[in-house]
């Protein structure tokens, strides 16, 4: 059978939507159990005869991942070969920047660019600027918009140009939303990947990459109530902040944890305000989860 590449651009457990070279989409299967492809992959994948169905058999390496521990402590891939993530958080629910904060160190240890989106500006106008203030000055890229007037949707278009992002953050923050803004007169041509939850609301229940008018893609994602980053280890976590990581160097002792140690120029800095003792709290969080698991 002829080979050809192809990247996955939704999966449904084991079933998996394909953009193959040739610019076509066709849905496959997957060949035996080991092979667990994500969206984002880059597939090896050939027709099934007499079937409309195409066979993934085989993934090519990956440049990066995001991932997350799973219920049973094992790591759970949930997208590949990302160039930016997009954190969103809103008005409402209310934001939780502390979830902002372990997307952000996720993306930090994949070496890709982020932006921190405040959505439903039209409900609240003057909620965050603090906070994205306080992002933009450690280098973030900062949105305020509402996908419901469509204010702030053009700067997320040309953040998202010639890139392949992943967006993400808490459940009806209106990331789908967002999609659906940038889209515009294209919507009618995606299949939107959703389902109904008890209150009658669309919630996204699968991940699917959607190419952008113009250029740029992005992974829409299922939404989430608690975020981690899988990390091995304590030092990962400095690395995944970067005003701290930069001060670290400073510190009189090389492997300084920034918690107690002397010398601290961490902890210096915190005294001075010159790090948001918000970050510096959501740090500690991620030191402490990370001693649980690798305890566990
Ligand atoms: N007022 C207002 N409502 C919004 C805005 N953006 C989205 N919403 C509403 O918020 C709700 C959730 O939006 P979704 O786009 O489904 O949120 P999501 O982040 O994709 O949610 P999950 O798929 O569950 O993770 C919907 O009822 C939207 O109409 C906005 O800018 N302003
Ligand atoms: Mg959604
Ligand atoms: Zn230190």
């Amino acid at each position: 059978m002829p080979q050809q590449h192809a990247i996955v651009i939704a999966t449904f457990s084991r079933r998996m939507r394909l953009r193959l070279d040739d610019g076509t989409e066709a849905e496959a299967r997957i060949k035996g159990k080991r092979l667990k492809p994500v969206c984002g992959d880059r597939v090896t994948t050939e027709r099934i005869a007499n079937e409309s169905d195409w066979l993934i058999t085989d993934i090519q390496s990956r440049d990066n991942e995001l991932t997350r521990p799973n219920m049973r402590g094992q790591v759970e891939v949930l997208a590949a070969n990302l160039d930016y993530l997009i954190v969103v958080a809103a008005a409402e629910p209310k934001a939780d920047w502390f979830i902002v904060d372990r997307y952000l160190c996720a993306a930090e240890i994949m070496n890709i660019a982020a932006a921190v989106v405040y959505n439903k500006i039209d409900l609240d106008p003057a909620a965050a600027v603090e906070e994205l203030n306080n992002y933009a000055a450690i280098g973030y890229d900062t949105v305020q918009c509402s996908a419901e007037t469509g204010q702030g949707i053009d700067a997320i278009r040309n953040l998202l140009a010639e890139r392949c992002a992943i967006i993400v953050g808490q459940s009806g923050v209106g990331k789908s939303s967002i999609i659906n803004c940038l889209l515009g007169d294209s919507l009618q041509k995606t299949s939107t990947v959703s389902g109904k939850t008890g209150e009658g609301r669309h919630t996204t229940v699968n991940s699917a990459m959607i190419s952008l008018p113009g250029s740029g893609s992005v992974i829409d994602s299922p939404g989430v109530r608690d975020y981690a980053p899988a990390l091995e280890s304590t030092t990962l976590a400095a690395q995944g902040f970067r005003e701290i990581s930069k001060l670290a160097q400073h510190c009189r002792f090389a492997n300084c944890r920034h918690l107690r140690e002397p010398g601290c120029a961490v902890k210096e800095a915190l005294e001075n305000r010159t790090i948001s003792p918000r970050r510096y709290e959501s740090y500690k969080r991620i030191v402490n989860l990370t001693e649980q698991i690798a305890r566990n």
